[in-house]
């Protein structure tokens, strides 16, 4: 059975420095009870810590195959004839149906695909009255463009400035947004209608092996699955991004997905870049009480006992080294712990120095709008929770090198 929250949270978040208790951090090998020196060690590491995520936190991602098939729905050109809008209706086992919107830019070699989850349907994304309205509930519910939670055709491109698709597509990229919705509607019962109930037998899955939050993740990779296939894309490589609970799901997909070439985690937060020890902004407690569907029901057992988890989320980071990796953070979302989210990006280091990569040298963190590291980057700018087009210059920035490989 499915737990739901019940009790109601006395959680005052913290947000003093001086009030951070010390914690220390768990190292790269506890898990296989050595000091790790080299990366085969590392990766023999590796898939234990991804049983720690799976098992205490973030549930199965799951490994049975399941068929995966497209068909081309909506394809034109937009932003006068530099690119070629597509939507596929996708099919998962011929039983879920979810839909891809990609943007791929005309005329030239395309070095770049990125891909990301939307919140809100995939017509938010981009002002185009041909893309489909999701017909699945979404967390957006401002009145005229969503109705009850459903998108409405008024939601055409609300959310376009977070996405930027045409300075993506100038900047010579391609661009694919997919919603999480599709894979499962992000409340506590959302997983009813969702990948974990419809395709439990063919991925040998109960709905309570795995969370939304994996749910999400394993769409990714399902949608990385559709992306491969596309001979425009043949020489791209595939970076991943996600805002918040998005960053999340983006990491965790990344951890478990090595296809995924580099990974950009915006304001991911609790739960995702930031530490979980550090008390500082969410804890496991408000997260886990709001957000029942995001985790495994045992991870609220850590809500006040955090230092007593195997890992932390420096680990998670670890797991995607030795690709770079890009964590941003917004000064005024406390909320996310920008500073946890800093510490965590430069402890992954570590592991990204075993493969001889450089991970962040600042010992200290950077003021607003300085972009750091090497094949970890952090940079966080003045303002809110939200991706805005300052944060996409500096993405902007990362993705150049992550296709010359030179940090
Ligand atoms: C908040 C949640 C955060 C973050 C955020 C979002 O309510 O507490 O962890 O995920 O939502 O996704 O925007």
């Amino acid at each position: 059975m499915i737990t739901e929250a019940t009790a109601q949270s006395t959680f005052v978040p913290n947000y003093d420095e001086t009030k951070v208790q010390p914690f220390s951090l768990p190292d790269l090998g506890d898990i296989i009870g050595k000091k790790i020196t080299n990366v085969t060690q590392w990766e023999e590491a590796k898939g234990k810590w991804l049983q720690v995520y799976a098992s205490k936190m973030y549930g199965t991602f799951p490994s049975n195959k399941v068929s995966v098939t497209s068909k081309l729905v909506v394809q034109k050109t937009v932003l006068n004839g530099i690119a070629e809008m597509n939507v596929w209706e996708i099919s998962l086992a011929n039983k879920v149906k979810v839909h891809l919107l990609g943007f791929i830019p005309l005329g030239k070699p395309v070095k770049v695909a990125l891909l990301g989850l939307n919140f809100c349907g995939i017509n938010t994304v981009f002002e185009d009255a041909e893309i489909p309205v999701s017909p699945k509930y979404v967390i957006c519910n401002e009145a005229p463009f969503f109705n009850n939670h459903f998108a409405t055709d008024k939601a055409t491109g609300i959310q376009k400035e977070t996405w930027q698709i045409e300075k993506v597509i100038q900047s010579g990229y391609a661009t694919f947004s997919v919603a999480c919705a599709d894979f499962e509607e992000d409340f506590p019962d959302g997983y009813k209608k969702g990948v974990r109930t419809v395709l439990a037998d063919d991925l040998n899955l109960k709905a309570e092996d795995w969370t939304a939050m994996s749910a999400w993740a394993w769409g990714l990779s399902k949608m990385l699955d559709v992306m491969k296939t596309l001979p425009e894309l043949k020489d791209a490589k595939m970076i991943l991004h996600g805002h918040s609970r998005m960053g999340k799901a983006s990491l965790w997909a990344a951890a478990n997905d090595n296809r995924f070439d580099a990974v950009i985690a915006i304001q991911s937060g609790e739960g995702g870049a930031a530490l979980l020890r550090r008390n500082f902004g969410e804890g496991i407690e408000p997260i886990t009480n709001r957000f029942p569907h995001w985790f495994l029901p045992n991870f609220a057992q850590y809500a006040g006992k955090e230092s007593t988890l195997p890992m932390d989320q420096h680990i998670l980071l670890s797991l995607i080294a030795p690709r770079p990796l890009f964590v941003s953070s917004a000064l005024d979302d406390k909320w996310a712990d920008p500073k946890g989210e800093f510490l965590s990006a430069k402890e992954a280091g570590i592991a990204y120095q075993l493969y001889g990569k450089k991970g962040i040298s600042e010992e200290n963190m950077p003021e607003t709008e300085i972009l750091v590291g090497n094949h970890v980057n952090y940079y966080i700018r003045k303002g809110k929770h939200e991706v805005n087009v300052l944060d996409w210059d500096y993405f902007l920035k990362f993705i150049p090198k992550v296709i010359s490989g030179s940090f």
